[in-house]
C-alpha cells in the first residue's frame, strides 16, 4: 500500500522515464527500430529497473495508468524522430495483460495518438505481448489485436518459444513479428537444443510470413549463427543497450 502511493505519486510528478534498445536489420545493418524501456527515476534512489516496480504496477492497476504515460511518451518521441531526419523509425511499446484485455484498448491508444498528433497508419507504433498472454481469451485476443492491426499498429509477439503457442491460433492471429526468447539466444553456441529451437522458430515465422527477431544478441558467435539462419533482426548489448532518447538520437546521427 506504502508503494501503490508512492508509485502515483512519481506518476504525479513525472518520475517515470523510457530508454530505448535500438533494433538493428541483419539485411541493412542499420538501426530500424527501438523498444522502449519504462525506468523510474526516483528522487532519493536512482534510476530503478522495471523488475522492482512493474510487478507493483501490475498488482494494483496502475500499469493501466503508467501504460498509457508510456504510450503517450513513445509517441512523442517518435515524432520528435520524425521531425528530425529518422521518418522511418518503428518504436515497440511493451503492453502488460491488465493493458491489453482494458475493454477499448484500440480506441485509447488511438485517442493518444491523435493527441500527440502522430500519424500512426504508417506503422511506426509497435506493441509487444507475450505469447503466455496472447494465448488466454484467444477469441477476445483476435479481435483486440484485428482492430489495432487495423489502425496500423504493428504487432510483436514476446518472449516468444517460452510459452505455449498453438500453430492454429497463430496463423489466425494478425501479428507481425516473433521475438525469439532471450533464453534461447544465450546458449545458442552451446545448446544445439537452443540452437535447434531458435533455427525452429525462425523457420516458422517466414513460413506464416512474420519477421523474426532475437533478443538478448550479446556476442558475435550469436549474431553468426543468427545471420546464417537468416534471422531479420537483432536487438541485444553486442550492439547497444537500453539508453535515453538523447543517446539514441546521437547514434541515429552517427548513421548507425
Ligand atoms: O530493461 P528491462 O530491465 O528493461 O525490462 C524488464 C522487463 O520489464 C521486460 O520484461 C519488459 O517487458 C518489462 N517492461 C519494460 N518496460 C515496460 C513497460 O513500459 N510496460 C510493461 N508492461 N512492461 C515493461
Ligand atoms: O520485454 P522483455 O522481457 O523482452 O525485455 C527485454 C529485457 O532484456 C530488458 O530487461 C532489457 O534490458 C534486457 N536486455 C536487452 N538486451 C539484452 C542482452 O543483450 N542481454 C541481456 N542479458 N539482457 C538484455
Ligand atoms: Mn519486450
Ligand atoms: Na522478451
Amino acid at each position: 500500500l506504502l508503494l501503490e502511493g508512492v508509485l502515483r505519486r512519481a506518476l504525479e510528478r513525472n518520475e517515470f522515464l523510457l530508454y530505448y534498445q535500438p533494433q538493428i536489420s541483419l539485411e541493412s545493418g542499420k538501426i530500424i527500430g527501438m523498444e522502449a524501456l519504462l525506468r523510474w527515476q526516483h528522487p532519493e534512489k536512482g534510476l530503478m529497473a522495471p523488475a522492482q516496480f512493474i510487478p507493483i504496477l501490475e498488482e494494483t492497476g496502475l500499469i493501466v495508468p503508467v501504460g498509457e504515460w508510456v504510450l503517450r511518451a513513445a509517441a512523442t518521441q517518435i515524432k520528435q524522430w520524425q521531425a528530425m531526419e529518422f521518418p522511418r523509425l518503428r518504436v515497440a511499446v511493451n503492453l502488460s495483460a491488465l493493458q491489453f484485455r482494458q475493454p477499448g484498448l484500440s480506441q485509447i491508444i488511438a485517442t493518444i495518438l491523435d493527441e500527440v498528433g502522430l500519424n500512426y497508419a504508417s506503422g511506426c507504433l509497435e506493441v509487444e505481448l507475450t505469447e503466455s498472454l496472447i494465448m488466454k481469451d484467444v477469441e477476445g485476443t483476435i479481435a483486440t489485436l484485428k482492430s489495432l492491426h487495423e489502425m496500423g499498429v504493428q504487432i510483436s509477439i514476446d518472449d516468444f518459444g517460452t510459452g505455449y503457442s498453438s500453430l492454429s491460433y497463430l496463423k489466425r492471429f494478425p501479428i507481425d513479428t516473433l521475438k525469439i526468447d532471450q533464453s534461447f539466444v544465450r546458449d545458442l553456441s552451446t545448446s544445439p537444443d537452443d540452437a535447434s529451437i531458435v533455427t525452429a522458430i525462425i523457420a516458422l515465422g517466414h513460413s506464416l510470413k512474420l519477421k523474426v527477431i532475437a533478443e538478448g544478441v550479446e556476442t558475435k558467435e550469436q549474431l553468426a549463427f543468427l545471420q546464417a539462419s537468416k534471422c531479420d533482426d537483432v536487438q541485444g548489448y553486442l550492439f547497444s543497450k537500453p539508453l535515453p532518447a538523447a543517446e539514441i538520437t546521437r547514434l541515429l546521427q552517427e548513421g548507425k
